[in-house]
């Protein structure tokens, strides 16, 4: 078991991210085993669910001409532009149905805002804008993350980053992770995330 004041925060293992889900992650499902098993070992249990309306602006369909996995400039920087995915209320923004959700101390939604999209568990994409996991976390005397799931280089590493800048102690599972690998962004998040502090398990 480990100590009270450690967390388990697993990231988006959504049916949308999962092999036949509108942006799947290629092994997206072979999470779920190992979150499974772990989530036994802590006392807080989080997790996150991207959770968009149908007219979100990640979205490429929203942007007449964009093509999927394009880059746009939005007001707070750089954003992907994403198949249709996790819309609010879908079978594809469900858990994945062998997750054991029932083990969670609460969940955490992101991503519901139309103009702004949020990888992080923490904070939406202009990085200042938070979604209160923080408070909740502080509140039960929560110092330490182990942080697992959907994609390594997206929302398990803006989440990991902005957990240290917290002032969290952080370790990402990547055995837990699988990532979406678009343009070197595993080797990107991978190298961001070290240089973070955060400490990296397989
Ligand atoms: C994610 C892209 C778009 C993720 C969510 O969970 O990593 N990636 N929305
Ligand atoms: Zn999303």
């Amino acid at each position: 078991m480990h100590a009270e004041t450690d967390a388990l925060l697993v990231i988006d293992v959504q049916n949308d991210f999962c092999p036949g889900g509108a942006l799947a992650v290629a092994g997206g499902d072979a999470v779920v085993a190992p979150i499974n098993a772990m989530m036994a070992e802590f006392a807080t249990v989080v997790l996150t669910q991207d959770w968009h309306p149908a007219d979100h602006a990640s979205f490429a369909a929203n942007h007449p001409g964009a093509e999927p996995f394009s880059v746009t400039e939005m007001p707070y920087g750089a954003q992907v532009l994403w198949p249709v995915h996790c819309v609010q209320g879908t079978t594809g923004a469900e858990f994945h149905p062998d997750l054991d959700v029932a083990r969670a101390s609460f969940t955490v939604r992101k991503g519901a805002n139309p103009a702004i999209d949020s990888y992080s568990a923490f904070f939406e994409n202009d990085r200042e804008t938070p979604t209160g996991l923080d408070e909740k976390l502080r509140a039960r005397g929560i110092t330490h993350l182990v942080i697992a799931g959907l994609a390594t280089d997206y929302c398990v590493a803006y989440s990991a980053l902005d957990a240290a800048r917290l002032g969290f102690t952080v370790t990402v599972r990547l055995d837990a992770c699988r990532g979406i690998d678009l343009n070197g962004s595993m080797a990107d998040a991978l190298a961001a995330l070290v240089e973070a502090g955060v400490t990296l398990e397989d």
